[in-house]
């Protein structure tokens, strides 16, 4: 690879130091393997391939000539359906399934079947008991624990008519999804739903089939990621503004270095404690190590990052890379987002991959199983582990390529609320006087179709500048803070009404609120902010944006925050291009039926236009300046 090719692939100092390193070391990369793939499969790319029966696999010819049937009889409208309600479905079953991990996590501490866990906002376990109708007074927090718990699984079941959290929902939003009978009822009906419905010969009509995809997303977004998150809060605490940092730089050469990967606290929070093991550091030092050092990757690196300012090594493109540096001992994995070649990749260094989750198991990795019983032990052998490997480390392969880059990060709603003295007034005055012209969610992952964090950074520079204060999660956090993006001092980059909010406040204009599923957190601003206004949420000068999303889980977060009013632009063409009637129903049709829609536009200039055109107009319909 000439030294332009690596400058194509990604904007970051790091990743391109790594990708020559790899180059170097014959390290095959992801960018590497999309190469191996092209040409890609036309027909997958537009939807218009099935393979949900034997009858088949079928494809439908986009251009006219060969078939326009499968072999059922299914068209393009119905094959594209069905396998966007499939991906939304995989989505929030992913994102839901974490949450269940954490209902069951509550469930052993009211129990008290778990001595490794325990509630460390005893204050928020009450209030979201009280907030869905449970009855706390007298009793105690294991009491108050089970009983959140049994409700909470009532929401993955089947036998309510809507899921807990419905009435952070503003009452207007509320009556439009009970009349196009949308209203999410439970995670788990809404998920198995769409699997009978997309089965040969069932729901075949392209519009019922998406309603149905806009439910089961709502199922995630106000439930199973809402759970997620709440409890994680309730768990391992509610995050406060913190210092951090970003980039491989967080990685130390004279460390062992530990990084965890994945979507979970669970495991991670264990990882954390044993880290901090006076006795662990001392075997750490024993083997000639300065200490251990932990850092985080893609989401589990988020929730460690947003509650207890543990520095990020890098989003989802950056986790081979992170091995190529020759210094990380041992990445420990729950799920998602894990690809598997990191197995690979750490079997051309001394670093070893450790799963822990019965549901992600990967060939090739070390298994240390955790459960609710052993999980500090569990925590401790891997650090043991890793310094064992520490041992094994060649330093003459190790390139740690840049220093570290400073963020703030902890922007949970409680915080942002106290940091405003308590009420959402100030924020509310500050977007009707026009200093804040809105709010947009730039959330999501890393794609290697799309030049490694351009896209993410550009969009997010060009919101600022327009007044917009930017929210952001999951992989876009490390995009934005490597840029220097999540500082007080990136207000001298925003436009002078935001830079001024900012400046008083002592805010960045890009606050990291968390991990994906912490995008339920910005559900419920917005909820909390309509409802104060009176409004829906459609009526709110905000807008989403997944600039260089890729997996199944930021399908359904767009889809959920188009059905919850939210306009959401796409860097990436999603996979229903195949089928008109798809397509216009999501880039229009939409519209007309839960009052937002998706854009999908890959420059983000022209990204930051549709947002700035979007809000231009709500604002106007709120009756204030433009
Ligand atoms: Fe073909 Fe229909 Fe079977 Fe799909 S469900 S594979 S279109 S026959
Ligand atoms: S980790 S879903 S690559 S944001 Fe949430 Fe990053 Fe996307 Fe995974």
């Amino acid at each position: 690879m000439a030294k332009q090719d690596l400058h194509a692939y990604s904007i970051c100092e790091d990743a391109q130091a790594m990708l020559a390193k790899a180059q170097k070391d014959g390290v095959e990369t992801v960018w590497d393997r999309l190469k191996a793939q092209q040409p890609q499969c036309g027909f997958c790319e537009l939807g218009l391939s099935c393979r949900n029966c034997v009858m088949g696999p079928c494809r439908i010819d986009p251009f006219g000539d060969g078939p326009q049937r499968g072999i059922c009889g299914a068209d393009a409208d119905v094959i594209v359906a069905r396998n966007f309600g499939r991906m939304v479905a995989a989505g929030a079953a992913a994102h839901s399934d974490h949450g269940r991990d954490l209902v069951e996590t509550l469930l052993a501490i009211g129990e008290g079947a778990t001595t490794d866990y325990a509630i460390r906002d005893e204050a928020k376990l009450r209030r979201i008991a009280e907030e869905v109708g449970l009855d706390v007074a007298g009793k105690d927090v294991k009491e108050v624990a089970l009983a959140l718990a049994e409700q909470f699984y009532g929401d993955f079941g089947s036998r309510r008519g809507s899921v807990s959290f419905i009435d952070r929902v503003p009452a207007k939003r509320r009556e439009l999804w009970k009349a196009l009978d949308i209203t999410p009822r439970g995670i788990d009906r809404d998920v198995v739903e769409m699997m009978h419905r997309t089965h040969m010969g069932v729901d075949n009509d392209a519009v019922n089939i998406c309603l149905h995809a806009a439910r089961l997303s709502l199922a995630d977004g106000w439930a199973g990621s809402m759970i997620a998150t709440e409890l994680s809060d309730v768990i391992f605490g509610t995050p406060t503004p913190r210092p951090s940092k970003v980039n491989l730089g967080v990685l130390k050469e004279d460390h062992v270095n530990i990084l965890v990967h994945g979507h979970s606290p669970i495991v991670s929070e264990m990882i954390l404690a044993a880290v901090r093991d006076p006795a662990l550091v001392a075997r750490a030092k024993a083997a000639g190590a300065a200490g251990i050092n932990l850092a985080g990757l893609c989401c589990t690196g988020n929730e460690l990052l947003m509650r207890q300012g543990i520095p990020m090594a890098g989003n989802h493109l950056m986790t081979e890379l992170a091995l190529v540096t020759g210094a990380v001992e041992v990445i420990v994995v729950d799920y998602q987002c894990i690809m598997p070649s990191l197995v690979t990749v750490a079997g051309c260094y001394h670093s070893c991959i450790v799963t822990t989750s019965p549901k992600a198991k990967f060939t090739g990795a070390t298994h240390i199983a955790f459960d609710m019983q052993n999980a500090r032990q569990q925590a401790a052998a891997v650090v043991e582990l890793a310094i064992e490997r520490y041992k094994e480390r060649d330093p003459a392969r190790v390139d740690i390529p840049v220093a570290p880059v400073d963020i703030v990060s902890g922007f949970s709603n409680e915080a942002v609320l106290a940091a405003l003295g308590g009420t959402a007034a100030p924020l509310i005055d500050a977007i009707k006087a026009g200093k804040i012209r809105g709010a947009v969610g730039i959330v999501g992952c890393n794609n290697p179709k799309v030049k490694h964090d351009y896209q993410n950074v550009h969009l997010i520079r060009e919101c600022i500048k327009r007044d917009l204060l930017v929210l952001v999660t999951g992989c876009v956090t490390v995009s934005a803070g490597k840029q220097g993006l999540l500082v007080p001092g990136a207000a001298d980059m925003a436009g002078p009404g935001l830079s001024e909010v900012c400046k008083a406040l002592g805010i960045p204009p890009v606050l990291h609120v968390g991990s994906c599923v912490d995008n339920s957190r910005i559900l419920q601003l917005c909820g909390m902010l309509a409802t104060a206004l009176g409004v829906d949420i459609a009526d709110l000068p905000v807008a989403a944006a997944a600039p260089e999303w890729y997996s199944e889980k930021a399908a359904t977060i767009g889809l959920y925050a188009v059905a919850s009013g939210i306009f959401t632009v796409l860097g990436v063409e999603p996979p229903i291009l195949g089928s008109k009637t798809v397509t216009d129903l999501a880039l229009s049709g939409l519209e007309g039926v839960v009052g937002a829609s998706f854009a999908v536009e890959g420059d983000p200039v022209k990204a930051a236009d549709l947002i700035d055109t979007r809000i231009r107009t709500k604002r106007q319909a709120l009756g204030l300046t433009p």
